[in-house]
């Protein structure tokens, strides 16, 4: 039987994660372990088989709590446990210096201490920066790394920790980065959630900017399969960039949200451009397709379609995370509440 340790679990791609290697491999046992932040979500775990999946409450930066719910002889580390959202960030660099880089080090120790088979590190596009306007510019494997955020910045420095743990102790290390993920369960702070959210409720949808800023769109579930694929038969030492070649403007993504759910354009409401906004992101995933022989398989239009069909049927859960905290920190992003932007 494998055994894994998954971090950062009860959030939006760790939990998506988990429900995708309980299908692919009936027989393993998984520890999810996760501080359940603002963005950890017990409900998020609560459909679960729990003969396979055990929650443990805990934080990666704390190495004693990490050592004593290791399995013993763990398959594999998979560290999806971060702070992940860059508009926080700019407020506050603070928590993810701690999270996405102390935290990712002491897995990366624990890992090597106790013969962890291998960690697949969770990275992200955004470690290398914005690309230029022009249609033909991708990130490969091969791009610099120029992070331009504080959220991205944290991210560059697990990478390179995640880097040096391989080539310093030849410590069994795979990382990814992805481009923007959409699906069920991802937390309204995040654009494409929070257009749809506010959209049902017939809310305005804050755009930054010009709205012409392109992002790089991934159905979670895809996002999920490329991580199994990588886990299972990535390189040792690898970086794979994952992507379904589905770049769109800010402002399609929103228009795309309105027609599906028949609101009016109006809804739309401009707002103050997001300090050091990226322009452009675009990921050329074809190390992963042709080595790993991964696809996509949803397309932009039908995860879209899941993605508000879940919103939509999921009342109580878009309540439950927009009570409370939400509420403060939206009126600190955007000035206003949700009601009356
Ligand atoms: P999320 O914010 O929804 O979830 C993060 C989870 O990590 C939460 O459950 C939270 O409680 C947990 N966590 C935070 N700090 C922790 C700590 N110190 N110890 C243990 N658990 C902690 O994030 P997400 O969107 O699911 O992203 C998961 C990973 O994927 C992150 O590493 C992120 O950088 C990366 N990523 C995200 C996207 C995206 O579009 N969302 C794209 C590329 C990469
Ligand atoms: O209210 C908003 N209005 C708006 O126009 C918000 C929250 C965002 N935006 C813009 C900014 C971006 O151009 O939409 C785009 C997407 O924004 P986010 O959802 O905040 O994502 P992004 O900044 O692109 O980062 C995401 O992709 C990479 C994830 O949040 C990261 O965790 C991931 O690493």
């Amino acid at each position: 039987m494998k055994r894994y340790f998954v971090t950062g679990g009860a959030g939006f791609i760790g939990s998506a994660f988990i429900e995708s290697l309980l299908s692919h491999e009936p027989n393993c046992s998984i520890t999810n372990f996760d501080a359940l932040t603002y963005a950890g979500n017990l409900e998020n775990v609560a459909r679960f088989d729990k003969s396979r999946h055990s929650f443990v409450h805990g934080n990666i930066i704390d190495k004693e709590a990490v050592l004593a719910h290791l399995p013993q002889e763990c398959d594999a580390i998979i560290n999806f446990a971060a702070e992940s959202h860059v508009d926080r960030s700019i407020r506050s660099a603070h928590e993810f210096l701690v999270t996405n880089v102390i935290g990712t080090q002491v897995l990366l120790d624990v890992a090597r201490a106790r013969n962890v088979r291998r960690v697949v590190h969770i990275s992200t596009d955004e470690v290398m920066g914005s690309l230029p306007e022009t249609e033909s510019s991708f990130f490969t494997e091969e791009s610099e790394l120029s992070p331009n955020s504080p959220y991205a910045a944290s991210k560059a420095a697990a990478e390179h920790l995640a880097r040096a743990a391989h080539h310093t102790f030849g410590l069994d290390v795979v990382i990814t980065r992805c481009g923007n993920n959409y699906g069920p369960r991802q937390f309204p702070e995040k654009f494409l959630p929070l257009a749809i959210t506010n959209a049902i409720h017939n809310e305005s949808i804050p755009v930054y900017g010009d709205g012409l800023n392109v992002r790089d769109w991934i159905y979670v579930e895809d996002h999920c399969r490329a991580i199994l694929a990588v886990l299972e038969n990535g390189r040792s030492g690898a970086v794979y960039n994952i992507g379904a070649r589905n770049t769109r403007r800010n402002i399609e993504v929103v228009e795309s949200v309105l027609n599906q759910l028949q609101r009016p354009k109006s809804l739309i409401k401009y707002v103050s451009d997001r300090p050091g906004h990226d322009r452009r992101y675009a990921i050329d995933p074809s190390m992963v397709e042709n080595e790993l022989g991964w696809r996509p398989l949803e397309s932009w239009e039908s995860g879209l379609t899941k993605t508000i069909n879940w919103y939509k049927d999921n009342p109580q859960w878009v309540e439950q995370v927009r009570s409370g905290a939400y509420r403060d920190y939206y009126k600190q992003q955007y000035g206003t509440g949700v009601e009356a932007l």
